[in-house]
């Protein structure tokens, strides 16, 4: 087998997996946890979730945790991407610590450094407590200080063992989610809200960088972003511009500040002209200038496929960026039906390059790529086990991009998929799985790895495929 390895990556590159708190561990009301906008909107309006299934019982991780890492080990984990839960680590968002949350923490931290697997610790996964969601969430300066007294007890509890930090997992989307689109709790639509809880979490990462940095600890910090590379309909000037303007929306936004410590002017411009300018203290732009990342986690899981708006918009419905472009619907491109998303591998490729070219090559790994397929039952064979070739397929499709991106000079270091046990969704619940290892939600969360698991084992074992 190694003889027909194509794709050789290089030593020491980072194969793991990603997850997050609420999607996975369960116990939502355990120990002393605290409540999030997740537990309340499910207490509240449980028709949201898909087959009315909540975030109080999800995976189990709490208590399978020593489970799931001897699995890690056994598929070939070196590292694990997960995100401490606020709520759990300090109930109300502010005052007083959970010991039970430090030590489940502590057991995970040490058990994962026990198999060698890096730890490689979120902050902040959509999940914020209640208490401070009903101070305004991300809108409220108050709960950016809330969250930097967040970060800086948790860089004191665990900074000792765990050596790379991400102070949020795709900031934009509870932003928009939240404030635009409706996706998540309180589900309102006003982009000068939006704006404002945009701005203050790059705010709230870049005074988290600056309290890491300042505390001399020998690791790195970085944030992880979702990045939809996109793709104008035509070479047209019109349809050029337009993907040029969402690309500043939707990718820029967060990557400008992120990693240069600027904002795209395109975004600016449009802010200005439209009348949605945040409100900023003094010397809120020195510190977002001052405080970039380290490290860039890249989420890869669509492109953006845009072209000129073809009608005028209605002047009185809510302001929505897509004033500005149309999404266009490319003739003959491939879909995962049951996401709804493109599948289009070269993405990664292109989005990496242009981390190369247009932001200084700075080291990056891609932290999130996947795919979600319902009903995968359907695929069992008669040892029991999950035959998701189509999972196979596309993680070494790929991956023979980011393979290429490295012969091109990225500096991307390792790969982890989403997800390793198929999660709770925040949208889909259990409907779309992800994970390399099935869970069973009727029979206590019973784990069978899956036959894209068994390919993962090789792939980590042989450094390539
Ligand atoms: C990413 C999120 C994850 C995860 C994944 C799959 O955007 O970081 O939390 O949920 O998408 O998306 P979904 O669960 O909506 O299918």
């Amino acid at each position: 087998m190694e003889n027909n390895i194509k794709f050789r990556f290089p030593e020491g590159f980072w194969w793991g997996s990603a997850s997050s708190a609420t999607q996975m561990e369960g116990a939502a009301n355990g120990d002393g946890k605290g409540r999030n906008i997740w537990d309340h909107w499910y207490e509240t309006e449980p028709n949201r979730f898909f087959d009315r299934i909540g975030p109080n019982d999800t995976s189990n991780f709490y208590e399978l945790y020593k489970e799931d890492i001897r699995l890690m080990k056994k598929l070939g984990h070196n590292s694990f991407r997960f995100s401490i839960s606020w709520s759990r680590l300090i109930p109300g968002g502010q005052g007083e610590i959970n010991v039970k949350a430090v030590d489940f923490y502590n057991r995970v931290i040490n058990e994962l450094l026990l198999n060698e697997i890096e730890p490689f610790l979120n902050l902040y996964h959509f999940d914020m407590p209640l208490e401070l969601q009903e101070k305004g969430g991300w809108e409220s300066r108050e709960v950016v200080e809330a969250y930097v007294n967040y970060a800086k007890t948790c860089f004191d509890l665990f900074g000792d063992r765990v050596k790379k930090w991400f102070t949020h997992n795709e900031p934009i989307v509870p932003v928009e989610n939240q404030y635009l689109y409706g996706h998540h709790y309180p589900a309102l639509c006003d982009f000068q809200k939006c704006v404002q809880a945009g701005f203050h979490s790059i705010l709230a990462s870049a005074m988290a960088i600056k309290e890491y940095h300042e505390k001399n600890m020998d690791g790195k910090i970085g944030t992880i972003l979702n990045l939809t590379p996109s793709y104008p309909r035509s070479t047209h000037p019109a349809d050029v511009k337009a993907s040029i303007i969402a690309d500043a929306i939707f990718n820029r936004s967060f990557l400008d500040p992120s990693v240069k410590g600027t904002f795209p002017h395109e975004l600016v411009d449009i802010i200005k002209e439209e009348g949605f300018m945040p409100i900023m203290a003094d010397g809120d732009l020195e510190v977002i200038k001052e405080n970039t990342v380290d490290l860039l986690g890249i989420n890869y899981y669509q492109p953006r496929r845009i072209k000129a708006k073809e009608n005028l918009f209605n002047p009185h419905a809510p302001f929505m960026p897509e004033r500005y472009f149309d999404y266009h619907d490319m003739p003959g491109k491939r879909v995962n039906p049951y996401r709804g998303w493109e599948i289009y591998e070269k993405g990664i490729y292109d989005l990496l390059i242009n981390v190369k070219e247009e932001y200084g090559n700075i080291e990056c790994f891609i932290a999130e790529n996947g795919m979600g397929v319902e009903n995968e039952k359907r695929f069992i064979n008669e040892e029991g086990i999950i035959e998701d070739d189509y999972r196979i397929h596309f993680y070494q499709d790929h991956l023979k991009w980011v393979y290429k991106a490295i012969e091109d000079g990225v500096n991307v270091k390792g790969y982890h998929v989403w997800t390793f046990v198929d999660n709770w969704s925040w949208l889909n619940a259990y409907k779309n799985r992800y994970g390399l290892v099935s869970v069973d939600i009727h029979q206590q969360f019973k784990r069978t790895i899956k036959k894209s698991g068994y390919w993962f084992k090789d792939l980590t074992k042989n450094n390539g495929f």
